[in-house]
């Protein structure tokens, strides 16, 4: 009997435990806009920018599906690499191809302004809260 007890109080501190550690991590948490741009910089085009409404912590390519589903303006697609998950192939019905060596580049701008190129994909990346993200279209 005393050692069900013993049992009992100890599992139940080690879920405890286990609940407010999970807690402590955040909890749930709610999504946050983001500004994606999209950039042909091999035309006269003017760009075009969307607001899209991310899930917490969320990868670029679920926002941009979303995107997409809300807003008919906006097309993209992608292949997918094994190695490195999808590759980004067109926008808005414009692709890159390797005879022409171009290419839609990803590009971030950072707290401070700065332009910087992820060193991942669109399925990888994740853009903080209000990031200004560019697609653009380039050569290699
Ligand atoms: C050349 C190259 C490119 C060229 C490919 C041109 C071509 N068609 O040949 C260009 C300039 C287009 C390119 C673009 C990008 N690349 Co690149 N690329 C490379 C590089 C230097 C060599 C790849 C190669 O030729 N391998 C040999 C061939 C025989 O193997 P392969 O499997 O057929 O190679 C293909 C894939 O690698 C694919 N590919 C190339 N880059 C990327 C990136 C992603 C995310 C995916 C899914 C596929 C992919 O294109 C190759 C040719 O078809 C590697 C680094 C390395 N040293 O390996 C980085 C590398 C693969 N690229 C990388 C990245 C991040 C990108 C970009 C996302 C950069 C950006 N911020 O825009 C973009 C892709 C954007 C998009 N549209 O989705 C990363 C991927 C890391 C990761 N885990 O995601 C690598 C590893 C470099 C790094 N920074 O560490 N890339
Ligand atoms: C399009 O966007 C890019 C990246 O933000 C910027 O550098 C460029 O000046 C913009 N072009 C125009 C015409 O607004
Ligand atoms: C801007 O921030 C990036 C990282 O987000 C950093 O690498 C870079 O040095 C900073 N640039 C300036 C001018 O502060």
């Amino acid at each position: 009997m005393t050692t069900t007890l013993a049992v009992t109080a100890l599992l139940s501190t080690a879920l405890l435990l286990l609940v407010s550690g999970t807690l402590s991590d955040g909890g749930i948490s709610d999504g946050y806009p983001i500004h994606l741009t999209v950039y042909n910089s091999l035309s006269a085009e003017a760009n075009k920018t969307y607001q899209i409404e991310t899930a917490y912590r969320g990868i670029l390519i679920g926002a941009m599906t979303t995107l997409r589903e809300q807003d008919s303006s906006f097309k993209f697609t992608f292949t997918e690499d094994r190695n490195y998950g999808p590759y980004l192939v067109s926008v808005n019905g414009v692709a890159g191809n390797n005879e022409d060596h171009t290419y839609w580049e990803l590009l971030a701008e950072s707290a401070n302004g700065t332009i910087i190129r992820p060193d991942v994909g669109i399925g990888c990346f994740i853009p903080s809260p209000n990031q200004h993200v560019i697609l653009k279209y380039t050569t290699w």
